[in-house]
Protein backbone atom coordinates (compact mmCIF):
# COMPACT_ATOMS: atom_id res chain seq x y z
CA UNK A 1 0.00 0.00 0.00
CA UNK A 2 2.91 2.34 0.80
CA UNK A 3 3.44 2.71 -3.12
CA UNK A 4 0.06 3.68 -3.71
CA UNK A 5 -0.55 7.09 -3.69
CA UNK A 6 -3.99 9.59 -2.88
CA UNK A 7 -4.66 13.27 -3.79
CA UNK A 8 -7.44 14.73 -2.03
CA UNK A 9 -8.46 18.37 -2.63
CA UNK A 10 -10.13 19.98 -0.12
CA UNK A 11 -9.94 19.97 3.74
CA UNK A 12 -13.55 20.94 4.11
CA UNK A 13 -15.97 18.30 5.77
CA UNK A 14 -15.55 15.50 3.16
CA UNK A 15 -11.81 15.93 2.53
CA UNK A 16 -11.66 15.40 6.12
CA UNK A 17 -13.97 12.42 6.25
CA UNK A 18 -11.61 10.90 3.85
CA UNK A 19 -8.66 11.05 6.22
CA UNK A 20 -10.38 9.89 8.97
CA UNK A 21 -11.64 6.52 7.22
CA UNK A 22 -7.69 6.03 7.01
CA UNK A 23 -6.93 6.69 9.84
CA UNK A 24 -9.95 4.34 11.40
CA UNK A 25 -8.26 1.98 8.83
CA UNK A 26 -4.68 2.50 10.59
CA UNK A 27 -6.43 1.89 13.71
CA UNK A 28 -6.86 -1.43 13.11
CA UNK A 29 -3.38 -2.26 12.25
CA UNK A 30 -4.24 -2.30 8.01
CA UNK A 31 -1.21 -0.78 6.52
CA UNK A 32 -2.58 2.44 4.66
CA UNK A 33 -1.30 4.58 1.59
CA UNK A 34 0.40 7.15 1.04
CA UNK A 35 -2.16 10.19 1.41
CA UNK A 36 -1.85 14.25 0.22
CA UNK A 37 -5.00 16.29 1.18
CA UNK A 38 -3.74 19.98 -0.86
CA UNK A 39 -6.69 22.66 0.25
CA UNK A 40 -6.18 26.19 -0.56
CA UNK A 41 -7.21 28.21 2.30
CA UNK A 42 -4.87 28.57 5.22
CA UNK A 43 -7.33 26.40 7.71
CA UNK A 44 -9.17 22.78 7.40
CA UNK A 45 -13.29 23.28 8.00
CA UNK A 46 -14.45 24.45 4.31
CA UNK A 47 -17.29 26.26 4.67
CA UNK A 48 -17.37 25.91 8.36
CA UNK A 49 -14.25 27.69 8.07
CA UNK A 50 -15.53 31.46 8.45
CA UNK A 51 -13.80 33.95 6.25
CA UNK A 52 -14.87 37.74 6.70
CA UNK A 53 -13.35 38.39 3.19
CA UNK A 54 -15.67 38.59 -0.27
CA UNK A 55 -14.22 38.26 -3.55
CA UNK A 56 -10.45 37.60 -3.32
CA UNK A 57 -8.31 36.16 -0.39
CA UNK A 58 -4.50 37.55 0.44
CA UNK A 59 -3.31 35.30 -2.69
CA UNK A 60 -5.82 36.40 -5.34
CA UNK A 61 -7.63 33.17 -5.24
CA UNK A 62 -11.38 33.36 -5.44
CA UNK A 63 -12.84 32.93 -1.89
CA UNK A 64 -14.29 29.62 -1.17
CA UNK A 65 -16.69 30.40 1.79
CA UNK A 66 -20.78 31.20 1.63
CA UNK A 67 -20.68 31.06 5.52
CA UNK A 68 -21.89 34.16 7.42
CA UNK A 69 -21.81 35.64 10.85
CA UNK A 70 -24.68 34.89 12.68
CA UNK A 71 -25.36 31.36 11.49
CA UNK A 72 -26.98 28.95 12.96
CA UNK A 73 -27.33 25.03 11.96
CA UNK A 74 -30.24 25.17 9.78
CA UNK A 75 -30.96 21.49 10.59
CA UNK A 76 -31.24 19.32 14.12
CA UNK A 77 -27.50 18.73 15.06
CA UNK A 78 -28.88 15.13 15.47
CA UNK A 79 -29.33 14.77 11.77
CA UNK A 80 -25.72 15.22 10.81
CA UNK A 81 -23.95 13.35 13.66
CA UNK A 82 -20.56 11.07 12.99
CA UNK A 83 -21.21 7.87 13.86
CA UNK A 84 -17.66 7.70 15.22
CA UNK A 85 -17.81 10.91 17.66
CA UNK A 86 -20.94 11.56 19.37
CA UNK A 87 -21.58 15.55 20.51
CA UNK A 88 -21.00 14.42 24.05
CA UNK A 89 -17.79 13.10 23.33
CA UNK A 90 -16.91 16.46 22.04
CA UNK A 91 -18.95 18.64 24.64
CA UNK A 92 -19.24 16.92 27.79
CA UNK A 93 -22.56 17.90 27.96
CA UNK A 94 -26.05 17.94 26.56
CA UNK A 95 -26.39 20.58 23.80
CA UNK A 96 -28.96 22.35 22.43
CA UNK A 97 -29.98 20.82 18.82
CA UNK A 98 -29.30 23.93 16.31
CA UNK A 99 -25.80 25.27 17.59
CA UNK A 100 -24.30 28.44 15.65
CA UNK A 101 -21.13 28.08 13.43
CA UNK A 102 -18.37 28.32 15.53
CA UNK A 103 -19.63 25.51 17.94
CA UNK A 104 -20.51 23.35 14.58
CA UNK A 105 -16.85 24.68 13.41
CA UNK A 106 -15.32 23.45 16.97
CA UNK A 107 -17.27 19.55 16.85
CA UNK A 108 -15.29 19.14 13.23
CA UNK A 109 -12.21 19.88 14.21
CA UNK A 110 -12.91 18.08 17.92
CA UNK A 111 -12.47 14.80 15.72
CA UNK A 112 -9.99 15.57 13.55
CA UNK A 113 -7.55 17.31 15.52
CA UNK A 114 -7.45 13.58 17.72
CA UNK A 115 -5.80 12.57 14.95
CA UNK A 116 -2.63 13.13 12.84
CA UNK A 117 -4.52 14.22 9.84
CA UNK A 118 -2.78 18.19 9.49
CA UNK A 119 0.55 16.58 9.06
CA UNK A 120 -1.17 15.20 5.52
CA UNK A 121 -2.07 18.30 4.39
CA UNK A 122 -0.83 20.89 2.89
CA UNK A 123 -2.69 24.03 3.74
CA UNK A 124 -2.45 27.91 1.35
CA UNK A 125 -2.22 25.31 -1.85
CA UNK A 126 -4.32 25.09 -4.93
CA UNK A 127 -4.94 22.04 -6.89
CA UNK A 128 -4.94 23.86 -10.17
CA UNK A 129 -4.96 21.57 -12.84
CA UNK A 130 -5.37 17.13 -13.41
CA UNK A 131 -4.72 15.36 -15.93
CA UNK A 132 -4.93 11.50 -16.46
CA UNK A 133 -2.61 9.22 -18.48
CA UNK A 134 -3.84 6.48 -19.47
CA UNK A 135 -0.35 4.38 -20.22
CA UNK A 136 0.55 4.94 -16.66
CA UNK A 137 -2.40 5.12 -15.38
CA UNK A 138 -1.46 8.39 -13.13
CA UNK A 139 -3.43 11.38 -12.32
CA UNK A 140 -0.76 14.79 -12.79
CA UNK A 141 -1.61 17.27 -10.25
CA UNK A 142 -0.52 20.86 -11.00
CA UNK A 143 -0.22 22.37 -7.57
CA UNK A 144 0.24 26.28 -6.94
CA UNK A 145 1.97 26.96 -3.45
CA UNK A 146 0.56 30.04 -2.64
CA UNK A 147 2.92 31.37 0.18
CA UNK A 148 6.11 30.69 -1.78
CA UNK A 149 4.11 31.49 -4.69
CA UNK A 150 5.57 27.78 -6.36
CA UNK A 151 3.90 26.15 -8.77
CA UNK A 152 5.01 22.35 -8.79
CA UNK A 153 3.33 18.70 -10.21
CA UNK A 154 3.21 15.45 -8.52
CA UNK A 155 1.84 11.83 -9.58
CA UNK A 156 -1.29 9.89 -8.03
CA UNK A 157 -2.91 6.47 -8.52
CA UNK A 158 -6.27 7.68 -6.88
CA UNK A 159 -7.97 11.20 -6.75
CA UNK A 160 -10.30 12.45 -4.41
CA UNK A 161 -12.20 15.82 -5.37
CA UNK A 162 -13.73 17.50 -1.91
CA UNK A 163 -13.94 20.57 -3.14
CA UNK A 164 -17.53 21.53 -2.22
CA UNK A 165 -20.30 23.27 -4.49
CA UNK A 166 -21.89 25.77 -2.30
CA UNK A 167 -19.05 28.42 -4.07
CA UNK A 168 -19.37 29.61 -7.41
CA UNK A 169 -22.38 31.66 -7.66
CA UNK A 170 -25.34 31.14 -9.85
CA UNK A 171 -25.88 34.99 -10.61
CA UNK A 172 -28.97 35.67 -13.27
CA UNK A 173 -29.62 38.62 -14.81
CA UNK A 174 -32.66 40.82 -14.82
CA UNK A 175 -33.14 43.69 -16.77
CA UNK A 176 -32.67 47.39 -15.75
CA UNK A 177 -30.57 45.96 -12.66
CA UNK A 178 -27.22 47.56 -13.96
CA UNK A 179 -28.80 51.20 -13.05
CA UNK A 180 -30.19 49.75 -9.30
CA UNK A 181 -28.73 52.15 -7.04
CA UNK A 182 -28.14 49.77 -4.25
CA UNK A 183 -26.51 46.84 -3.21
CA UNK A 184 -26.42 43.90 -5.52
CA UNK A 185 -24.78 40.75 -3.84
CA UNK A 186 -25.29 36.83 -4.16
CA UNK A 187 -25.78 35.07 -0.93
CA UNK A 188 -22.17 33.72 -1.32
CA UNK A 189 -20.85 37.21 0.06
CA UNK A 190 -23.08 37.73 2.09
CA UNK A 191 -21.65 38.34 5.21
CA UNK A 192 -24.01 39.23 8.21
CA UNK A 193 -27.83 40.64 8.40
CA UNK A 194 -26.06 43.87 10.79
CA UNK A 195 -25.44 45.33 7.06
CA UNK A 196 -29.08 45.64 6.11
CA UNK A 197 -30.69 46.76 9.14
CA UNK A 198 -33.57 49.48 8.83
CA UNK A 199 -33.46 48.66 5.33
CA UNK A 200 -36.14 47.00 2.79
CA UNK A 201 -34.89 44.15 0.91
CA UNK A 202 -35.50 42.15 -2.02
CA UNK A 203 -33.64 38.31 -1.97
CA UNK A 204 -34.45 36.50 -5.44
CA UNK A 205 -34.75 32.59 -4.64
CA UNK A 206 -36.63 29.88 -2.77
CA UNK A 207 -34.24 28.02 -1.06
CA UNK A 208 -31.96 27.56 2.00
CA UNK A 209 -30.63 30.68 1.40
CA UNK A 210 -33.26 32.65 1.00
CA UNK A 211 -35.23 31.15 3.36
CA UNK A 212 -32.41 31.86 6.25
CA UNK A 213 -30.72 35.39 4.90
CA UNK A 214 -34.60 36.37 5.13
CA UNK A 215 -35.34 35.41 8.82
CA UNK A 216 -31.76 36.71 9.65
CA UNK A 217 -32.69 40.13 8.61
CA UNK A 218 -35.54 40.52 9.66
CA UNK A 219 -34.20 39.27 13.21
CA UNK A 220 -31.52 42.04 13.07
CA UNK A 221 -33.73 44.62 12.27
CA UNK A 222 -34.08 45.20 8.13
CA UNK A 223 -37.03 47.00 7.85
CA UNK A 224 -38.73 44.79 5.26
CA UNK A 225 -38.11 40.88 3.56
CA UNK A 226 -39.63 40.29 0.30
CA UNK A 227 -38.84 36.99 -1.54
CA UNK A 228 -39.12 36.58 -5.12
CA UNK A 229 -39.31 32.75 -6.43
CA UNK A 230 -38.89 31.51 -9.42
CA UNK A 231 -40.57 28.28 -9.65
CA UNK A 232 -42.42 27.81 -6.09
CA UNK A 233 -42.85 29.87 -2.57
CA UNK A 234 -40.95 28.39 0.17
CA UNK A 235 -45.13 28.74 1.56
CA UNK A 236 -44.57 28.63 5.39
CA UNK A 237 -46.63 31.39 6.96
CA UNK A 238 -44.04 34.45 7.34
CA UNK A 239 -44.08 36.98 10.64
CA UNK A 240 -45.06 40.63 9.69
CA UNK A 241 -42.09 41.68 7.80
CA UNK A 242 -41.45 38.63 5.65
CA UNK A 243 -43.48 38.08 2.41
CA UNK A 244 -43.04 35.87 -0.73
CA UNK A 245 -44.36 37.42 -4.15
CA UNK A 246 -43.08 35.75 -7.54
CA UNK A 247 -40.93 35.98 -9.60
CA UNK A 248 -39.72 39.80 -10.61
CA UNK A 249 -40.09 40.82 -14.42
CA UNK A 250 -37.56 44.20 -14.69
CA UNK A 251 -35.74 46.80 -12.28
CA UNK A 252 -36.60 50.67 -13.15
CA UNK A 253 -34.27 52.40 -10.68
CA UNK A 254 -34.81 51.16 -7.43
CA UNK A 255 -38.45 50.02 -8.38
CA UNK A 256 -38.98 46.13 -8.92
CA UNK A 257 -41.45 44.59 -10.81
CA UNK A 258 -42.91 41.41 -10.41
CA UNK A 259 -44.73 39.17 -12.51
CA UNK A 260 -48.17 39.42 -10.82
CA UNK A 261 -47.99 43.35 -11.41
CA UNK A 262 -46.53 44.02 -8.15
CA UNK A 263 -43.85 46.88 -8.00
CA UNK A 264 -41.91 48.26 -4.83
CA UNK A 265 -38.59 50.21 -3.86
CA UNK A 266 -35.99 48.66 -2.75
CA UNK A 267 -32.30 49.55 -0.80
CA UNK A 268 -30.67 46.22 -1.46
CA UNK A 269 -31.31 42.91 -3.61
CA UNK A 270 -29.61 39.46 -2.73
CA UNK A 271 -29.42 36.70 -4.96
CA UNK A 272 -30.13 33.37 -3.51
CA UNK A 273 -30.06 32.08 -6.88
CA UNK A 274 -27.73 28.61 -5.71
CA UNK A 275 -24.43 27.58 -6.70
CA UNK A 276 -22.91 26.52 -9.94
CA UNK A 277 -20.75 22.92 -9.91
CA UNK A 278 -17.43 24.49 -11.00
CA UNK A 279 -14.13 23.03 -11.01
CA UNK A 280 -11.92 24.77 -13.01
CA UNK A 281 -8.84 22.12 -12.18
CA UNK A 282 -10.24 19.56 -14.17
CA UNK A 283 -10.37 18.55 -17.84
CA UNK A 284 -13.36 17.83 -19.96
CA UNK A 285 -12.75 14.26 -19.40
CA UNK A 286 -13.02 14.50 -16.13
CA UNK A 287 -14.59 17.00 -14.98
CA UNK A 288 -18.38 16.38 -13.29
CA UNK A 289 -21.24 18.54 -14.81
CA UNK A 290 -24.55 18.59 -12.91
CA UNK A 291 -26.77 20.81 -11.12
CA UNK A 292 -27.36 20.65 -7.63
CA UNK A 293 -29.47 17.72 -7.29
CA UNK A 294 -29.79 14.39 -5.36
CA UNK A 295 -28.37 11.79 -7.61
CA UNK A 296 -25.38 13.77 -9.76
CA UNK A 297 -25.32 11.57 -12.94
CA UNK A 298 -22.27 9.85 -13.77
CA UNK A 299 -21.36 9.01 -10.28
CA UNK A 300 -21.47 5.14 -9.05
CA UNK A 301 -23.08 4.96 -5.68
CA UNK A 302 -22.61 8.63 -5.83
CA UNK A 303 -19.03 8.56 -5.39
CA UNK A 304 -16.98 6.87 -8.30
CA UNK A 305 -16.70 8.98 -11.37
CA UNK A 306 -17.89 6.34 -14.31
CA UNK A 307 -15.70 6.74 -16.78
CA UNK A 308 -12.37 6.02 -14.44
CA UNK A 309 -13.75 5.21 -10.92
CA UNK A 310 -10.09 6.17 -9.71
CA UNK A 311 -11.50 9.52 -9.57
CA UNK A 312 -13.82 9.70 -6.75
CA UNK A 313 -15.97 12.40 -5.64
CA UNK A 314 -17.06 13.13 -2.33
CA UNK A 315 -20.38 15.37 -0.88
CA UNK A 316 -21.56 16.58 -4.44
CA UNK A 317 -24.99 15.76 -3.69
CA UNK A 318 -27.91 18.19 -2.78
CA UNK A 319 -27.55 18.07 1.06
CA UNK A 320 -29.72 16.85 3.75
CA UNK A 321 -27.42 14.78 5.67
CA UNK A 322 -24.09 16.14 5.46
CA UNK A 323 -21.51 15.09 7.80
CA UNK A 324 -22.67 11.58 8.45
CA UNK A 325 -23.07 11.20 4.38
CA UNK A 326 -19.57 11.93 3.54
CA UNK A 327 -17.97 9.95 5.78
CA UNK A 328 -19.97 6.97 4.73
CA UNK A 329 -19.10 7.64 1.63
CA UNK A 330 -15.26 8.48 2.36
CA UNK A 331 -15.06 5.14 4.09
CA UNK A 332 -16.58 3.53 1.06
CA UNK A 333 -13.89 5.03 -0.75
CA UNK A 334 -11.25 3.94 1.31
CA UNK A 335 -12.12 0.70 0.90
CA UNK A 336 -12.13 0.70 -2.45
CA UNK A 337 -8.79 2.39 -2.55
CA UNK A 338 -7.25 -0.66 -0.08
CA UNK A 339 -9.01 -3.20 -2.13
CA UNK A 340 -11.02 -3.87 0.21
CA UNK A 341 -14.29 -3.14 -1.95
CA UNK A 342 -14.87 -4.00 -5.55
CA UNK A 343 -16.80 -2.17 -7.86
CA UNK A 344 -18.71 -4.03 -10.70
CA UNK A 345 -18.17 -3.61 -14.48
CA UNK A 346 -18.94 -0.24 -16.10
CA UNK A 347 -22.21 -1.30 -17.51
CA UNK A 348 -23.30 -2.73 -14.27
CA UNK A 349 -22.33 0.67 -12.82
CA UNK A 350 -24.21 2.46 -15.03
CA UNK A 351 -27.49 0.86 -14.81
CA UNK A 352 -27.57 1.09 -11.14
CA UNK A 353 -26.69 4.84 -12.15
CA UNK A 354 -29.94 4.68 -13.67
CA UNK A 355 -32.04 2.93 -10.97
CA UNK A 356 -31.11 5.53 -8.71
CA UNK A 357 -31.90 8.75 -11.67
CA UNK A 358 -35.18 6.88 -12.06
CA UNK A 359 -35.72 7.25 -8.29
CA UNK A 360 -34.70 10.33 -7.99
CA UNK A 361 -37.02 11.70 -11.26
CA UNK A 362 -39.87 10.30 -9.25
CA UNK A 363 -39.27 12.46 -6.34
CA UNK A 364 -42.58 14.40 -4.94
CA UNK A 365 -42.42 15.89 -1.92
CA UNK A 366 -39.76 17.54 0.65
CA UNK A 367 -40.50 13.97 2.10
CA UNK A 368 -39.81 12.23 -0.28
CA UNK A 369 -36.38 13.82 -0.76
CA UNK A 370 -35.61 12.99 2.66
CA UNK A 371 -36.52 8.97 2.36
CA UNK A 372 -34.35 9.07 -1.11
CA UNK A 373 -31.19 10.11 0.70
CA UNK A 374 -31.51 7.90 3.48
CA UNK A 375 -31.81 5.24 1.74
CA UNK A 376 -28.92 5.94 -0.29
CA UNK A 377 -26.88 5.84 2.93
CA UNK A 378 -28.23 2.92 4.01
CA UNK A 379 -26.89 1.81 0.82
CA UNK A 380 -23.60 2.68 1.52
CA UNK A 381 -23.03 1.76 5.03
CA UNK A 382 -23.67 -1.69 4.07
CA UNK A 383 -20.92 -1.75 2.26
CA UNK A 384 -18.41 -0.36 4.75
CA UNK A 385 -17.76 -0.94 8.63
CA UNK A 386 -18.49 3.00 9.07
CA UNK A 387 -20.37 2.57 12.74
CA UNK A 388 -23.98 1.99 11.43
CA UNK A 389 -26.87 4.13 13.16
CA UNK A 390 -30.23 4.62 12.88
CA UNK A 391 -31.14 5.84 10.04
CA UNK A 392 -34.83 5.49 10.21
CA UNK A 393 -35.08 7.63 13.13
CA UNK A 394 -32.64 10.75 11.56
CA UNK A 395 -35.28 10.55 8.61
CA UNK A 396 -37.81 10.77 10.78
CA UNK A 397 -36.48 13.87 12.44
CA UNK A 398 -35.51 15.26 9.18
CA UNK A 399 -39.40 15.21 8.67
CA UNK A 400 -40.17 16.63 12.18
CA UNK A 401 -37.75 19.84 11.05
CA UNK A 402 -39.47 20.02 8.37
CA UNK A 403 -43.17 20.59 9.84
CA UNK A 404 -41.35 22.83 12.41
CA UNK A 405 -40.40 24.92 9.65
CA UNK A 406 -43.83 25.19 8.53
CA UNK A 407 -45.39 25.29 12.21
CA UNK A 408 -43.35 28.46 12.59
CA UNK A 409 -39.77 29.56 10.93
CA UNK A 410 -38.81 31.82 13.56
CA UNK A 411 -38.93 29.12 16.75
CA UNK A 412 -38.44 25.86 15.10
CA UNK A 413 -34.59 26.15 16.40
CA UNK A 414 -35.58 26.05 19.54
CA UNK A 415 -36.94 22.80 19.72
CA UNK A 416 -34.97 19.79 20.75
CA UNK A 417 -33.71 16.09 19.41
CA UNK A 418 -32.85 12.53 20.63
CA UNK A 419 -29.34 11.38 19.40
CA UNK A 420 -29.08 8.15 17.29
CA UNK A 421 -25.98 7.67 18.51
CA UNK A 422 -26.04 7.94 22.17
CA UNK A 423 -29.92 8.26 23.30
CA UNK A 424 -29.27 11.93 24.81
CA UNK A 425 -32.05 14.38 24.14
CA UNK A 426 -30.54 17.87 23.55
CA UNK A 427 -30.60 20.68 26.14
CA UNK A 428 -32.71 23.67 25.60
CA UNK A 429 -30.53 26.43 24.57
CA UNK A 430 -30.66 29.21 27.67
CA UNK A 431 -31.87 32.16 24.80
CA UNK A 432 -34.62 31.58 22.74
CA UNK A 433 -32.72 31.95 19.39
CA UNK A 434 -34.58 34.89 17.93
CA UNK A 435 -33.84 36.89 21.19
CA UNK A 436 -30.21 35.26 20.76
CA UNK A 437 -28.03 38.05 18.64
CA UNK A 438 -24.85 36.23 20.07
CA UNK A 439 -23.36 33.46 17.65
CA UNK A 440 -19.84 33.01 19.81
CA UNK A 441 -18.66 29.73 21.28
CA UNK A 442 -18.24 31.04 24.54
CA UNK A 443 -21.83 32.53 25.11
CA UNK A 444 -23.47 29.49 23.82
CA UNK A 445 -21.68 27.42 25.88
CA UNK A 446 -20.81 29.24 29.14
CA UNK A 447 -23.33 32.19 29.13
CA UNK A 448 -25.68 29.85 31.95
CA UNK A 449 -22.80 28.09 33.68
CA UNK A 450 -21.81 32.01 34.26
CA UNK A 451 -25.10 33.43 35.38
CA UNK A 452 -25.61 30.57 37.99
CA UNK A 453 -22.59 30.85 39.32
CA UNK A 454 -23.52 35.08 39.95
CA UNK A 455 -26.66 34.55 41.49
CA UNK A 456 -24.75 32.35 43.70
CA UNK A 457 -22.89 34.72 45.02
P1 LIG B 1 -16.75 22.61 1.61
O1 LIG B 1 -17.14 22.77 3.02
O2 LIG B 1 -17.20 23.61 0.63
O3 LIG B 1 -15.17 22.42 1.55
C1 LIG B 1 -14.44 22.31 0.34
C2 LIG B 1 -12.98 22.67 0.58
O4 LIG B 1 -12.25 22.52 -0.65
C3 LIG B 1 -12.77 24.12 1.02
O5 LIG B 1 -11.99 24.15 2.19
C4 LIG B 1 -12.05 24.77 -0.16
O6 LIG B 1 -11.17 25.80 0.22
C5 LIG B 1 -11.32 23.59 -0.77
N1 LIG B 1 -11.01 23.77 -2.19
C6 LIG B 1 -11.86 24.09 -3.18
N2 LIG B 1 -11.22 24.14 -4.36
C7 LIG B 1 -9.91 23.84 -4.11
C8 LIG B 1 -8.76 23.72 -4.93
N3 LIG B 1 -8.80 23.92 -6.25
N4 LIG B 1 -7.59 23.40 -4.34
C9 LIG B 1 -7.52 23.19 -3.00
N5 LIG B 1 -8.59 23.29 -2.18
C10 LIG B 1 -9.78 23.60 -2.73
N6 LIG B 1 -24.63 21.96 6.24
C11 LIG B 1 -25.14 21.55 7.42
O7 LIG B 1 -25.04 20.37 7.76
N7 LIG B 1 -25.78 22.42 8.27
C12 LIG B 1 -25.89 23.73 7.98
O8 LIG B 1 -26.45 24.48 8.75
C13 LIG B 1 -25.35 24.19 6.74
N8 LIG B 1 -25.43 25.49 6.42
C14 LIG B 1 -24.87 25.93 5.26
C15 LIG B 1 -24.91 27.28 4.97
C16 LIG B 1 -24.33 27.78 3.83
C17 LIG B 1 -24.40 29.24 3.54
C18 LIG B 1 -23.69 26.90 2.91
C19 LIG B 1 -23.07 27.40 1.65
C20 LIG B 1 -23.65 25.54 3.18
C21 LIG B 1 -24.23 25.04 4.36
N9 LIG B 1 -24.20 23.68 4.69
C22 LIG B 1 -24.71 23.26 5.88
C23 LIG B 1 -23.67 22.70 3.75
C24 LIG B 1 -22.11 22.61 3.73
O9 LIG B 1 -21.77 22.79 2.41
C25 LIG B 1 -21.63 21.29 4.28
O10 LIG B 1 -21.95 21.23 5.65
C26 LIG B 1 -20.13 21.06 4.15
O11 LIG B 1 -19.39 22.21 4.42
C27 LIG B 1 -19.71 20.49 2.80
O12 LIG B 1 -18.42 19.99 2.96
P2 LIG B 1 -17.41 19.78 1.73
O13 LIG B 1 -16.12 19.39 2.33
O14 LIG B 1 -18.04 18.87 0.74
O15 LIG B 1 -17.30 21.20 1.01
P1 LIG C 1 -30.41 26.02 -3.91
O1 LIG C 1 -30.95 25.15 -2.87
O2 LIG C 1 -29.73 25.40 -5.08
O3 LIG C 1 -31.62 26.94 -4.44
C1 LIG C 1 -31.46 27.89 -5.46
C2 LIG C 1 -32.69 28.76 -5.53
O4 LIG C 1 -32.47 29.79 -6.49
C3 LIG C 1 -33.95 28.02 -5.96
O5 LIG C 1 -35.04 28.50 -5.22
C4 LIG C 1 -34.07 28.41 -7.43
O6 LIG C 1 -35.38 28.42 -7.88
C5 LIG C 1 -33.55 29.82 -7.40
N1 LIG C 1 -33.06 30.28 -8.71
C6 LIG C 1 -32.05 29.77 -9.44
N2 LIG C 1 -31.90 30.47 -10.59
C7 LIG C 1 -32.86 31.44 -10.57
C8 LIG C 1 -33.22 32.46 -11.45
N3 LIG C 1 -32.58 32.63 -12.62
N4 LIG C 1 -34.25 33.27 -11.12
C9 LIG C 1 -34.90 33.09 -9.96
N5 LIG C 1 -34.61 32.14 -9.07
C10 LIG C 1 -33.60 31.32 -9.37
O7 LIG C 1 -29.35 27.07 -3.31
P2 LIG C 1 -29.30 27.73 -1.86
O8 LIG C 1 -28.22 28.74 -1.94
O9 LIG C 1 -30.62 28.17 -1.39
O10 LIG C 1 -28.83 26.55 -0.91
C11 LIG C 1 -27.57 25.94 -1.12
C12 LIG C 1 -26.93 25.50 0.16
O11 LIG C 1 -26.56 26.65 0.90
C13 LIG C 1 -27.80 24.66 1.05
O12 LIG C 1 -27.34 23.36 1.19
C14 LIG C 1 -27.79 25.35 2.40
O13 LIG C 1 -27.36 24.50 3.41
C15 LIG C 1 -27.01 26.58 2.22
P3 LIG C 1 -36.13 27.13 -8.51
O14 LIG C 1 -36.81 26.50 -7.34
O15 LIG C 1 -35.07 26.27 -9.13
O16 LIG C 1 -37.05 27.70 -9.49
Amino acid sequence: MKNTRIGIIGAGPSGLAQLRAFEAAEKQGLEVPEIVCFEKQENWGGMWNYSWRTGVGKYGEPIHGSMYKYLWSNGPKECLEFSDYSFDEHFKKPISSYPPRPVLFDYIQGRINKSNARNYIRFNTTARWVSYDEDTKKFTLILDDLKNDKTYSEEFDYLIVASGHFSTPNMPYFEGIEDFPGTVMHAHDFRGADQFKDQNILLIGSSYSAEDIGVQCHKHGAQSVTLSYRSNPIGVEWPDGIKEVPLLTHFEGDTAHFNNGHKEQFDAVIMCTGYQHKFPFLPDELRLKTKNNLYPDNLYKGIFFNDLPQLMYLGMQDQYYTFNMFDTQAWVARDFMMNRYEIPSKEERSKDIDLWLEKNNNLQSSFDHVDFQTDYIKELIALSDYPDFNLDKVADMFKEWLNDKDENILTYRDKTFQSVVTGTVAAEHHTEWMDELDDSKERYLFADEKEEALTEV
